[in-house]
């Protein structure tokens, strides 16, 4: 019997990242159209180059989910398949996974297969496919529905907040709504942003300056819920040292159990574009 955990790659989790003896790991990529270049945003892909390649493109960008038939030879793979998506508020790709589930189960009824929409991206989905794997392994009977609602029960208490230096790529690709009146292009002001319950994107507020920001950002984590014994992810877009300052400040301000550090992969590299900041918690 194998357990399996499938997730899009927004999450930011690289496939050669994950251990484990006994639970089967898998992202599905999603695709990024700079110009007339294709990027598939799978272990491979080389970050800094699609950058370079974003900035020196003039001409439209987009991005698209994962096929169906891409979703299904995922699931194929395992028994028991837990597969967390980026939120269906922003994409397509949920819509994709549930078509994919009930094309494997009319093939195979003996799987299960549960699809979970994230309501976010990047770190609160790392969050999801750590506390999944926990789960799986630990589970001796086989509750493949006791572990489903854990997981709903968990998702449903996670947040994300955000801060990035450019929202050129989610605007322009419909993702948010235009920053209006002074957030527009004043410099030095850092835009603070959230995933709303629904996994929309909502502007809460700015700050300026580097120092402002992270404690901004703390000051949005501590009023969006009881962060006591919380396990926090940053996920950065080429900001390394921005990381480690920001994870310093939660740290040293909120009673959470831990910080960790990830790099974004290709989808979320697109959207937050350089410096971007992302904390699931
Ligand atoms: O289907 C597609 O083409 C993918 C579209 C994805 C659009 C948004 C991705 C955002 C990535 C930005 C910060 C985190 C946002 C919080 C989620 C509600 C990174």
């Amino acid at each position: 019997m194998i357990w399996n955990i499938v997730s899009d790659s927004s999450c930011d989790l690289l496939m050669r990242d994950f251990h484990s003896d006994t639970v089967r790991f898998e992202t599905v990529p999603l695709r990024i159209q700079v110009g007339d270049r294709e990027f598939v945003d799978n272990d491979e892909l080389i970050i800094p180059e699609m950058l370079e390649c974003m900035s020196a493109e003039k001409g439209p960008s987009s991005t698209a989910c994962p096929s169906p038939a891409a979703f299904a030879r995922a699931f194929a793979a395992g028994d028991y398949t837990i597969c967390f998506t980026i939120s269906c508020n922003l994409s397509g790709t949920y819509n994709a996974a549930v078509l994919a589930r009930d094309m494997v189960l009319e093939e195979h009824p003996e799987k299960k297969i549960c699809i979970i929409d994230s309501k976010s991206t990047a770190g609160a989905m790392i969050l999801l496919i750590r506390k999944a794997q926990q789960l799986m392994e630990a589970d001796t009977t086989g509750d493949f529905e006791g572990i489903c609602d854990q997981l709903r029960t968990y998702q449903a208490a996670q947040r994300t907040c955000f801060t990035l230096e450019c929202f050129d790529n989610l605007i322009k690709n419909g993702r948010m709504r235009p920053l209006v009146g002074t957030l527009l292009h004043s410099l030095g002001i850092h835009v603070i942003a959230i995933a709303t319950p629904q996994g929309t994107i909502q502007v809460t507020g700015k700050a300026r300056g580097e120092a402002k920001t992270y404690k901004a950002l703390v000051e949005q984590m501590r009023s969006s819920k009881d962060c006591t014994g919380a396990e926090v992810v940053i996920n950065h877009c080429e900001n390394a040292v921005g990381a480690q300052k920001l994870k310093q400040q939660i740290l040293a301000d909120l009673p959470v159990k831990s910080v960790d550090i990830v790099s974004c992969r290709g989808l979320t590299s697109f959207y937050a574009m350089e410096k971007g900041l992302i904390i699931g918690y």
